[in-house]
């Protein structure tokens, strides 16, 4: 049985690509919602009824576990999913990114940024203060990386200066840490990698998602061990820009997206 990943547009390909990467004989059924996308500056009400739209036609695929790729459904509804939707594993990326940063810092202060919706929410800072009060957390909304990933201008001189604008001030705070708290900031990871050097980790909590399902899936027997993986994607909107996306993304050729209505 396939893992069901979704995210509210193709951002949740860098997800694929790290489950793909970790778990080569799991099958993957993905949904965008090309349609709809962004989530990242709709309600609360609106994202969470969205989402268990695309749960239930997941449910349809037969998926063992679902990945919730969009740190924006992660930070406003993964508990009202999981309470929908009893029985069935509802991982995300928010709570393995806060497990990453909590290794990854050494002096106690860690960076996130995300959609207008994830800072919002202050899911992230709440977690990481659930476990060490201790630490100071400093956020901010990066609006602008989305559209200039899907541009494909990740490694543009225009990208530099945004990525000047919006995180020189957040790392004058002095943070070791920086939380890519959006799908598609790990596409920038090399150019906000030259902007801020190294004394910032960058952490991508796509990586820890997907040891997260693995262990997940061996503790409860489920994972496919020496199963041939097949992946299929599904969006809301036409195909081709998903096809188009998966080339920067994935860097794999995605030749079976197939548009369907869900509500
Ligand atoms: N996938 C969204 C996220 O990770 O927050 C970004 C795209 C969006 O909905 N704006």
């Amino acid at each position: 049985r396939p893992i069901g990943i979704f995210d509210s547009g193709v951002g949740g390909l860098t997800v694929v690509k790290a489950v793909m990467e970790r778990l080569s004989n799991e099958s993957i059924i993905y949904f965008g919602d090309t349609a709809r996308v962004p989530y990242g500056s709709k309600s609360k009400e609106t994202v969470t009824k969205f989402s268990a739209q695309i749960i239930r036609f997941l449910q349809t695929k037969d998926v063992k576990a679902i990945i919730i790729a969009c740190n924006t459904v992660n930070s406003n509804c993964i508990e009202e999913l999981r309470a929908l939707f009893p029985g069935l594993p509802i991982e995300g990326v928010v709570e393995p990114g806060v497990r990453m940063a909590l290794k990854a810092t050494e002096n106690n202060k860690i960076g996130i940024i995300g959609t207008e919706a994830t800072v919002a929410s202050g899911k992230y800072p709440e977690l990481l203060k659930a476990e060490r009060p201790e630490l100071e957390v400093y956020d901010r909304a990066c609006p602008l990386f989305v559209p200039l990933v899907e541009e494909g201008w990740a490694q543009h001189k225009i990208t530099k200066e945004v990525i000047e604008e919006y995180l020189l001030p957040l790392a004058s705070t002095g943070i070791d840490s920086l939380i890519l708290g959006c799908t598609h900031y790990p596409m920038l990871t090399e150019q906000i990698g030259k902007v801020l050097g190294p004394s910032i980790k960058l952490i991508n909590p796509a990586t820890e998602a997907a040891f997260n399902i693995k262990r997940l899936l061996k503790s409860t027997d489920k994972q496919s061990d020496g199963e041939v993986a097949t992946y299929k994607f599904y969006v809301s909107d036409h195909p081709s820009r998903m096809q188009k996306m998966a080339q920067i993304f994935l860097d794999y050729p995605v030749t079976q997206v197939e548009k369907v209505d869900i509500e």
